[in-house]
C-alpha cells in the first residue's frame, strides 16, 4: 500500500509591519488555491506567518509588541484560512506568534487537518538570539525576549495517513530536534523560518546561510528517515533581508523540490511514507544499530565545554 501525497511548501516573501493579517492570509489563501490546483494535500506555511518577523526590533511598549501577537487561533482574521482549507479539502501547516489566556507568549505552530480541523500544535523550543537590547547588531533578534521556550515537547501527530511532526526554524539546526521526532516516529516534519541573510555575531559565516539551511534539513531527513519541508518567510522586509531556499528533502537526505524566489512561491512534491522504510529499516534502524546507554551526556547538560585542550 502506498501512504503517498502531494505537499507544497507555500513560501511568503516579504510582511511589512503595518501589513494587515487579512492581507498576510490573502496571500497564503492563493497560495492555498494554487496548491490545490497542483493536487496538493497539505500545504506548509512560513513560521511566524501572519506578521512581519518583529523580533528584528526593541519594543518597550507592551500593546505595540503584544499586536504581533494571536489571542486565538482561529480568530476573526484568520478564519478564512480554515474555511479555505475546509472548501478545498487542504490540510496546512501555520506559524505564528501565540499569547494565551494566562498571558503567555510562544512561537507556535499548528497542524491543520482538510477538515479545517487543529489535529496538532508546537510551541518552539531552541529559542535564537537574545533578550537585552543590543544596539551594536543592525537588528536584534529579541525571540528569547518575546517567547517562552516551548512546553509541549516535540509531539508526533497522526495525520495525513502517516506520522507528521513539527519544528520551527532555529530548531532544525539542532539534531535534538529531528531524533527526538524521529524516535516519536515522524515520518514527514514540517517547518517554517525566518532566517536573515545575515547574522551579526558571525558576518564570515553570511554567505553560508543558504547551505546551512539545506545541510540541517538534508541532514535531519536522512540521519531520521523522515521526510522534510522548510518553508521560508523571504526577501527584504523591514530594511531586512531574510534566505528563501524552501526545500522539500527526501528521506535519503535529496533535495526534491527548491523555490527559486524570494516572493510568494509555491513548489510541490510527491510524499512517499512508504520510502522511510528505506532508512529507517536498514542504515538507520534505530532499534537494531541505536546505542542510547552511550548516549547519556547528550540528555544530562547544556553542555559548552570550550573547544581545544
Ligand atoms: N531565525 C534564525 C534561524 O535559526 C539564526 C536565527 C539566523 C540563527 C542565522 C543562526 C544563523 O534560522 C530564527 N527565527 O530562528
Amino acid at each position: 500500500m502506498t501512504r503517498s501525497f502531494i505537499v507544497a511548501a507555500a513560501q511568503l516573501g516579504p510582511i511589512a509591519r503595518d501589513e494587515p493579517r487579512a492581507s498576510a492570509v490573502a496571500r497564503m489563501i492563493a497560495m492555498m488555491e494554487e496548491a490545490h490546483g497542483r493536487g496538493a494535500a497539505l500545504v506548509v506555511f512560513p513560521e511566524l506567518a501572519l506578521t512581519t518577523f518583529f523580533p528584528r526590533w526593541w519594543m518597550e511598549d507592551a500593546a505595540e509588541r503584544d499586536a504581533f501577537y494571536e489571542r486565538a487561533m482561529p480568530s476573526p482574521e484568520t478564519q478564512p484560512l480554515f474555511d479555505a482549507a475546509r472548501r478545498l479539502g487542504v490540510g496546512f501547516h501555520l506559524g505564528y506568534a501565540e499569547l494565551t489566556q494566562e498571558g503567555r507568549r510562544f512561537n507556535t505552530a499548528i497542524l491543520v487537518g482538510p477538515d479545517g480541523a487543529i489535529l496538532g500544535t508546537y510551541r518552539k523550543i531552541h529559542l535564537p538570539g537574545h533578550a537585552d537590547h543590543e544596539p551594536w547588531r543592525p537588528f536584534q533578534h529579541l525571540e528569547k525576549r518575546y517567547f517562552e521556550k516551548g512546553d509541549l515537547g516535540f509531539p508526533v501527530f497522526d495525520a495525513f495517513g502517516g506520522r507528521v511532526g513539527m519544528c520551527i526554524c532555529n530548531d532544525r539546526r539542532w539534531p535534538e530536534t529531528w531524533r527526538m521526532l524521529g524516535l516519536g516516529g515522524a515520518e514527514l516534519v514540517v517547518l517554517g523560518y525566518n532566517t536573515p541573510a545575515h547574522y551579526p555575531p558571525a558576518p564570515e559565516h553570511d554567505h553560508l546561510q543558504y547551505f546551512h539551511n539545506a545541510l540541517s534539513l538534508q541532514a535531519g531527513a536522512y540521519q531520521n528517515g523522515l521526510w522534510a519541508v522548510g518553508v521560508a518567510k523571504a526577501g527584504h522586509e523591514e530594511g531586512s533581508d531574510l534566505i528563501g531556499g524552501s526545500l522539500i528533502v527526501a528521506p535519503t537526505g535529496e533535495i526534491v523540490a527548491q523555490a527559486t524566489t524570494l516572493g510568494d512561491e509555491v513548489i510541490t512534491a510527491r510524499v512517499d511514507l512508504e520510502r522511510c522504510a528505506e532508512i529507517r529499516r536498514n542504515i538507520f534502524d534505530f532499534a537494531r544499530h541505536r546505542e542510547p546507554g552511550e548516549y547519556g551526556r547528550i540528555a544530562e547538560a547544556p553542555g559548552n565545554v570550550s573547544p581545544g585542550p
